[in-house]
């Protein structure tokens, strides 16, 4: 959808707005060829539900298969880059007084992009830290241990189960609070606490501007709900900063 029509209500909405918060899931990094987190799955990795993957139990059963499908997945980023909806949204945040992104994703294909602000909730995939929080460099992280403590090393992502990172939530809550308009871009809306953000902005009364090419369960709330690709509805929402 090439220069896709953006209401002159939202186009105006988006030139006013001086402080903007953009909470972004799996959707935004779709074109870039990352699967989403719930069509994650191909291949040898089809028998095996992510949700099940991600967590500490399923590293404490068989570390050695939950780190092949981080180095799986981690081989898969390795070869992707930000596409045109990263691109809009690091062009917007030098268009405004502030542009801050709160992210699910553990991609980095923001940072790649150029965003400066961004605060990723989940973590992130290329990084490696001990089971003691030890942030370390490690070429075959399923074999060796922590250089620091000796313990059993590990992605340093967030798992179902697990807290976010210190004050991650609180900086994200704290962005929406101080937003003139949150957008809501590429995702399910079903994991908590991020989940709650998008909800939180709206009971503020904050409008809220949602992309997804399907409904989710903040759609019939926000005040913009559009049905596309993130990377066809970001750039034309940029124009408008
Ligand atoms: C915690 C890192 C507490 C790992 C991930 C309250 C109620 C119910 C359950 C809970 C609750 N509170 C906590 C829970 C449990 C759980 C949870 O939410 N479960 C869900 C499933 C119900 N939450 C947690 O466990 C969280 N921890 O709350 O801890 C605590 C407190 C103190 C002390 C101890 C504990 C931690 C959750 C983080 C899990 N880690 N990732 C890894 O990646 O390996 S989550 C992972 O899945 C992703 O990071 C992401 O967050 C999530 C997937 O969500 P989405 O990003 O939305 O992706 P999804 O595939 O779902 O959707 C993609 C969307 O894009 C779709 O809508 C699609 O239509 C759209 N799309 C597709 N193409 C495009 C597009 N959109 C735009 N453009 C396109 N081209």
């Amino acid at each position: 959808m090439p220069g896709a029509v953006i209401p002159d209500d939202l186009c105006d909405l988006i030139g006013a707005a001086r402080r903007v918060v953009a909470l972004t899931g799996a959707g935004i990094s779709a074109e870039s060829g990352v699967p989403t987190f719930r069509d994650a799955q191909t291949g040898l990795w089809a028998q095996y539900d992510p949700a099940e993957l991600a967590t500490p139990e399923a590293f404490a059963r068989d570390p050695a298969l939950v780190w092949r499908w981080y180095r799986w997945r981690r081989e898969l980023i390795a070869g992707v880059a930000p596409n045109s909806g990263h691109r809009a949204l690091a062009r917007w945040a030098a268009r405004a007084e502030s542009l801050v992104v709160v992210t699910q994703n553990v991609d980095g294909l923001h940072h790649q992009a150029g965003q400066e602000q961004v605060i990723e909730l989940h973590g992130n995939i290329t990084r490696t830290r001990c089971v003691n929080g030890h942030v370390v460099e490690a070429a075959e992280p399923e074999r060796e241990r922590c250089s620091r403590c000796g313990a059993r090393l590990r992605p340093d992502v967030v798992w179902f189960g697990e807290a976010l990172p210190e004050g991650a939530l609180e900086a994200a809550e704290r962005a929406v609070r101080e937003a003139d308009l949150v957008l809501s871009v590429g995702t399910s809306s079903l994991v908590q606490p991020a989940a709650s953000l998008p909800v939180w902005a709206i009971t503020a009364g904050k409008p809220v501007v949602e992309i997804n090419p399907v409904a989710t369960p903040i759609s019939g709330q926000v005040r913009f709900s559009l049905r596309g690709k993130a990377g066809e509805l970001l750039p034309a929402l940029a124009d408008c900063a």
